[in-house]
């Protein structure tokens, strides 16, 4: 029996609701497999830790990660401390300790759920946007000079690498070539941000030679957000910055129905360290506490962390029992227009779980 060690760090808000709920569909699976286990360490880095001891996670926290082979994610987000220490306190310096450069997000529209795109079929919508993760618009070069006087000037340098840039990419044809329409559109705005993405749309150029049987085309990424609305099945694969993608992927999301039910990975691709699943929405403060989460995003998260895994059977076993859930109006939360709450769907996919294993033995 192979053991997984997974560490879960639910973080703050509504991640405190949704990554138990995420680890308690993971010990439903376990519990009728006869071939993995799970060990689970959990960290209550977050928030009220950052209360306690001025920090977001320890100062040798990686070193707790660096030998778990999946970390399952909340989120870092609290009402009473600046948004930007919680993130790069926890979030970024996890991703950019180990260097989880491709940030993986799928998207589609899961059956029972409508999207407000009304003339859109299901099939239509099925992307995968890839989202440099290692720097761009978030490399925290920048600084503030002169603060609180007239002169105050700052800056966020988007520095983009050729290295940086040029993984990216190959990682985003690679996986266009592994899907089966083989379509990648490269988002860019080298109109008007002219050194950085003038050198990713070269980069792009190169990298495309690698793959002659990718179609692949460049979209501006304003032009990108009314596309995704006016056209959305001319899109497949997706690959933008950090920021133009952080972007991009909640108005995917919303599209699909709701910001609840999207999932990410950020991934090393080199497996060095270990890669981070976490639902893409934050911590939700106007509902956090209430049971009101939709665990679906989490839901899904954990089933990329079983592909990472290996365990594919079981990431299509949990998907499988997703889908049958959503596609029941009777078990959506508020922001799928419903009445459910975050334990009934959990209970709800764990039961499906149960019964297909109790099925299959
Ligand atoms: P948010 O994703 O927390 O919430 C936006 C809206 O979507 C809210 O109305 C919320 O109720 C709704 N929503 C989000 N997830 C939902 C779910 N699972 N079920 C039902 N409704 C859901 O974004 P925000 O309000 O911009 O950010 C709040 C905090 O979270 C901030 O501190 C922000 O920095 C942080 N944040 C963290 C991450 C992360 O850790 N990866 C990501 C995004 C935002
Ligand atoms: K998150
Ligand atoms: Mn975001």
């Amino acid at each position: 029996m192979k053991t997984y060690h997974i560490a879960t760090i639910p973080g703050d808000g509504i991640g405190k609701e949704v990554v138990p709920a995420g680890q308690q569909v993971l010990a439903a699976l376990a519990a009728a497999s006869n071939s993995f286990r799970f060990e689970f360490e959990d960290f209550d880095w977050g928030g009220d830790y950052y209360r306690r001891h001025g920090v977001m996670m320890p100062a040798d926290g990686l070193d707790a990660l660096r030998n778990k082979d999946a970390i399952l994610f909340g989120s870092a987000g609290d009402p009473d401390i600046a948004d930007h220490i919680t993130l790069w306190g926890l979030r970024l310096k996890i991703c950019q300790g180990f260097d989880q450069y491709a940030n993986v997000r799928p998207t589609r529209i899961l059956p029972g759920i409508d999207g407000p795109l009304k003339r859109c079929k299901q099939e239509d919508l099925n992307w995968v946007i890839v989202r440099e993760n290692s720097e761009g618009e978030y490399s925290g070069v920048g600084g503030r000079v002169h603060q609180g006087h007239p002169i105050e000037a700052a800056t966020d340098v988007s520095m983009m690498t050729r290295v940086g840039v040029e993984r990216i990419l190959r990682y985003a044809f690679k996986l266009a070539q592994s899907r089966p329409r083989k379509l990648l559109t490269v988002i860019t705005k080298s109109n008007a941000q002219r050194h950085a993405m003038v050198m990713w749309d070269e980069i792009a150029l190169e990298v495309s030679r690698e793959f002659p049987d990718v179609k692949w085309d460049k979209e501006l990424v304003d032009a990108a957000t009314a596309r995704m609305v006016n056209r959305p099945a001319t899109l497949d694969t997706i690959v933008a910055t950090n920021l133009h993608a952080d972007i991009l992927s909640d108005l995917a999301a919303a599209l699909a129905g709701s910001l609840g039910i999207a999932p990410t990975g950020n991934i090393d691709p080199e497996r060095r360290y270990p890669s981070m699943f976490e639902p893409i929405h934050g911590s939700a403060f106007d509902i956090m506490g209430k049971g009101l989460a939709n665990p679906v995003g989490t839901f899904w998260s954990v089933v990329m962390l079983l592909e990472h895994l290996g365990e594919h059977a079981a990431a299509k076993q949990v998907m499988e029992a997703v889908e049958a859930v959503t596609a029941n109006t009777a078990l959506h939360t508020r922001d799928l227009g419903g009445n459910a709450t975050t334990a009934q769907v959990t209970d709800a996919v764990c039961a499906l779980l149960g019964a297909e294993q109790r099925q299959a033995a």
